[in-house]
């Protein structure tokens, strides 16, 4: 059993689409970031950074002590090893992968994450300023990965935690003030994926009292 300290947000649902995708059993613990309980003394032994999500194995396959997990890139790169699933096992396969979870975590997703801010600065050339850079930065960012779906049916070779890294921030295409329109093999991807039950399950786990 995996604890899966947890929220609806889109690094919160990458993990939940991984665990939906491959049939594990979960119990949700709910963080709730609006009211501050990620900065709980007991979360924090599990997350240092106070952020979802972070997940703690009851049974890790060496049969050893539980193993905490934070930072939703090493949770699916962790998943992946525990399972041998959506992670290539070949190191060349595998390249690839770490390369485009990467270009997720360091990109795209703290990027249109600084759209999501800056839509809601008060003061206007604040906002004017931040909103052109981010927004920029984003639009690029989904050139760029237009671009590789235009060669390819997922991001990295076979359907892999890349693709959910990515989708988990795709999802907020609206919040961030794209349209998937301008960006057909972003599009073409993005319905595929979710016409898949597990990531359907993914992004349908919802809690009680979150927007
Ligand atoms: N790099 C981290 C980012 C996690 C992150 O930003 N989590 C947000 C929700 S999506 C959070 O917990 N925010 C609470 C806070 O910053 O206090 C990861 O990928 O796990």
């Amino acid at each position: 059993m995996i604890d899966l300290y947890y929220w609806t947000t889109p690094n919160g649902h990458k993990v939940t689409m991984f665990l939906e995708e491959a049939n594990l059993e979960y119990n949700i613990k709910p963080v709730n970031i609006g009211k501050g309980d990620q900065f709980d003394p007991a979360f924090l032994k599990v997350s240092p950074n106070n952020k979802i999500p972070a997940i703690v194995d009851r049974k890790p396959i060496d049969g050893g002590k539980p193993i905490s997990v934070f930072e939703s890139g090493a949770i699916l790169l962790y998943l992946g090893e525990k399972t041998g699933k959506f992670l290539p096992a070949s190191l060349r396969e595998r390249v690839p992968v770490l390369e485009w979870l990467m270009w997720q975590m360091g990109g795209f997703g703290p990027m249109p994450g600084q759209v999501h801010h800056f839509r809601m600065v008060e003061s206007e050339i604040d906002r004017r300023y931040g909103l052109k850079r981010y927004s920029d930065e984003t639009r690029r960012l989904y050139g760029v990965l237009d671009r590789r779906l235009a060669q390819a049916e997922f991001v990295a070779g076979d359907l892999s935690v890349a693709d959910f890294a990515i989708l988990g921030w795709a999802w907020r295409h609206e919040r961030h003030q794209v349209s998937l329109d301008e960006y057909p093999n972003v599009k073409r991807w993005y319905e595929a994926l979710f016409a898949r039950p597990g990531v359907q399950r993914g992004f349908a786990v919802k809690l009680d009292d979150a927007a």
